[in-house]
């Protein structure tokens, strides 16, 4: 069964929506294998983010991500990377489709609530990321 790596993003922790999101992730079928909330420093996202260092906004997203806790999340499930990514929609919320998690609650291109990793590859380094194996389990 594949696994993916969801992350909701201080906006959305800001906005008392974790369980709005992930009742989303839920009711489209997705099993939850792991689950936790923590606070990153700026270099612990730095980490997480490496492959974007060259961005111009990778100062940005940094800070923000390490402004506030984040939930992180095993999502499981046939498909379950491009069924969350599906869910999320587009980068930018303001061309998000309806009916997705951007679209209903992201604000800007950075502050856009969730993140989802986008190939098995980098699922499987993203949940590494942030969970030991005895964290996540196989519902
Ligand atoms: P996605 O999360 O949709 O896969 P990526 O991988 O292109 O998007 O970008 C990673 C994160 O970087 C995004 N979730 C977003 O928060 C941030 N980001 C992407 N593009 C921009 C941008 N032009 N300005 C600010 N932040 C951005």
């Amino acid at each position: 069964m594949e696994q993916t790596l969801a992350i909701i993003k201080p906006d959305a922790i800001e906005r008392n929506l974790v369980g709005e999101i992930l009742k989303k992730a839920e009711e489209a079928g997705l099993k939850i294998a792991a689950l936790k909330m923590l606070k990153l420093s700026k270099e612990e996202a730095q980490g997480f983010y490496y492959v974007h260092r060259e961005r111009p906004f990778f100062d940005s997203l940094t800070d923000f991500m390490s402004s506030g806790p984040i939930v992180v999340a095993v999502l499981q499930g046939q498909g379950a990377i491009q069924r969350w990514r599906d869910l999320m929609g587009t980068t930018d919320p303001a061309k998000a489709e309806e009916g997705t998690i951007r679209k209903a609650f992201g604000l800007n291109v950075e502050k856009n609530s969730v993140h989802g990793s986008d190939s098995p590859e980098s699922a499987v380094h993203e949940i590494a990321y942030f969970f030991s194996k005895m964290e996540v389990a196989n519902p």
